[in-house]
């Protein structure tokens, strides 16, 4: 059984993914009109993961006899300074997401709920692919740099990440 504080943590998980969802979308957006086809395709495939993210969760607090809210999302930021900005940006925000799912996973062993905690492993394996996926990144800027050569070229390999 949920308890109620285990309930509203979900909850606010819900809206975490939701935002999650908006941040990349909002994201591919601004690739797609700076002529980054490659890494508006990983965002605009990765905002769908997200919403995915999110649905788990509400399948799984309605299963569990719990009441899922559907979150109003704020509106994430439109503007970036470059790509690599971007990509800083995006790697806090899944640090901070890493944060708050290790404290769901703490607060559920803690309330002797193993349902949830045995639920949370996989975003607690997810969030390790996920900080990955955006350092991989960030590596490719510390080795190509920044040019205009440089993103062009982790723009593609961004491309060819796409869905991974
Ligand atoms: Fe990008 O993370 Fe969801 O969980």
């Amino acid at each position: 059984m949920l308890s109620e504080n285990m309930e509203k943590a979900l909850n606010q998980q819900i809206a975490d993914e939701a935002y999650a969802s908006q941040i990349y979308l909002a994201m591919a957006s601004w690739c797609e009109k700076s002529g980054l086809s490659g890494a508006a395709k990983f965002f605009y495939d990765h905002t769908g993961e997200e919403r995915e993210h999110m649905l788990k969760i509400i399948h799984y607090l309605n299963g569990e006899g719990g009441n899922s809210v559907v979150p109003t999302v704020k509106q994430p930021p439109s503007e970036y300074d470059s790509l690599k900005q971007l990509i800083e940006t995006a790697y806090e925000h899944e640090k901070s997401v890493t944060a708050s799912v290790h404290k769901l996973a703490e607060d559920s062993l803690q309330q002797k709920d193993h349902r949830t905690f045995n639920f949370l492993q996989w975003y607690v394996e997810e969030q390790l692919e996920e900080e990955r996926l955006f350092r991989t990144i960030l590596d490719k800027f510390e080795l190509l740099g920044t040019t205009s050569n440089a993103v062009y070229l982790i723009d593609k390999v961004m491309g060819e990440m796409a869905g991974s």
